[in-house]
């Protein structure tokens, strides 16, 4: 990712939200978090482990972050305290960005009906869906005056993309549960909607075994001939979070070079994407 200025001005002004999914700089939840910032959200993050405390902590600190917890969603003593510490450092939320999605390494190569085990299955679910509907009903508890929430998601969802395997399953069912969620709580004036990016160079796209071929077609195949570029994920979020997305619950937006319009990619490029 390029050094980029996230533009400025007042869209996130008197609003407080919880991130939820940054491990380094270059996660998409931390472009979201720079672009909130940049509008006057006040933020407020969560960290898997010790071990993304050393990079999480800087990146907090550097927009003026104070709230810092620990959590790990397949543990609910740490689910509990996240919330609570929301609860009582600022009373209530206004918006919450879920960018949180795990598979076990071995789930995702391969032939999908050979390799998925129960086990993988049912923790890729947990993780990369579920996840989202407890850490919505959480953040729901606290946001008293209507809200916003963005969870992100990929075409592995709709279409069939190799290797992706149990987490592509995992994706239909985080967009399936981003409907039911936005019906529980539109009446609330709660909105909620799913982000489809297209493939990012972050930790989790990192060591995927066709990395370098998926980059290479998704750049030959898409409408604008390019990867996506994590600023206009953050863009995206940022109508989403703020008032500008008024009345929009309930949708899966893509941002994806319009990769997921393309029906057959033009031959030149792809070609050439394909020769070298
Ligand atoms: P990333 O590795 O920076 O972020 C993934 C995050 O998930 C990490 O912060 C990790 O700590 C967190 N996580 C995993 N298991 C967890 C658990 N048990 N408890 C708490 N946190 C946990 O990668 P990213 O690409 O920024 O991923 C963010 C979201 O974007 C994911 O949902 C991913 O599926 C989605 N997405 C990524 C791409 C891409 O190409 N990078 C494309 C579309 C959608
Ligand atoms: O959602 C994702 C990746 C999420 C992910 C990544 C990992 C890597 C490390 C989930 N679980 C794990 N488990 C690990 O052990 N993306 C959208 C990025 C991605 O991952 C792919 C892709 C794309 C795109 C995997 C295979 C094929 C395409």
């Amino acid at each position: 990712m390029a050094e980029q200025n996230f533009p400025t001005g007042d869209l996130m002004k008197g609003k407080r939200g919880l991130i939820m999914g940054v491990a380094n700089k270059n996660s998409i939840a931390w472009a979201i978090a720079r672009q909130l910032a940049a509008q006057g959200a006040e933020l407020a993050f969560t960290y898997q482990g010790d071990a993304l405390l050393r990079r999480v902590g800087p990146l907090a600190e550097s927009i003026g972050s104070d709230i810092l917890v620990e959590c790990d969603v397949t543990n609910d003593d740490t689910m509990d305290n996240t919330f609570a510490t929301l609860k009582e450092k600022w009373g209530k939320i206004d918006f919450l960005v879920h960018a949180i999605a795990f598979a076990g390494k071995d789930q995702l190569a391969g032939s999908f009906v050979d390799n998925t085990t129960r086990e993988g299955f049912k923790s890729a679910l947990d993780i990369s869906a579920f996840s989202f509907v407890d850490s919505a009903r959480r953040a729901s508890e606290i946001m008293n005056d209507g809200g916003a929430m963005v969870t992100l998601t990929y075409l592995g969802s709709e279409r069939v993309v190799p290797n992706y395997n149990v987490m592509g399953v995992a994706k239909a069912a985080l967009e399936a549960c981003t409907r039911y969620i936005a019906a529980d709580l539109g009446p609330r004036g709660i909105r909620v909607n799913a982000i489809s990016a297209g493939p990012i160079k972050t930790l989790a796209a990192a060591g995927i075994g066709s990395g370098r071929h998926m980059f290479k077609f998704n750049k030959a195949a898409s409408a604008m001939q390019d990867n996506t570029d994590p600023m206009g994920v953050a863009g995206a979020a940022l109508y989403l979070l703020s008032d500008l997305g008024l009345s929009c619950t309930g949708e899966t937006h893509h941002v994806d070079g319009g990769f997921h319009a393309i029906g057959m990619p033009q031959e030149t490029p792809l070609k050439e994407a394909l020769a070298d």
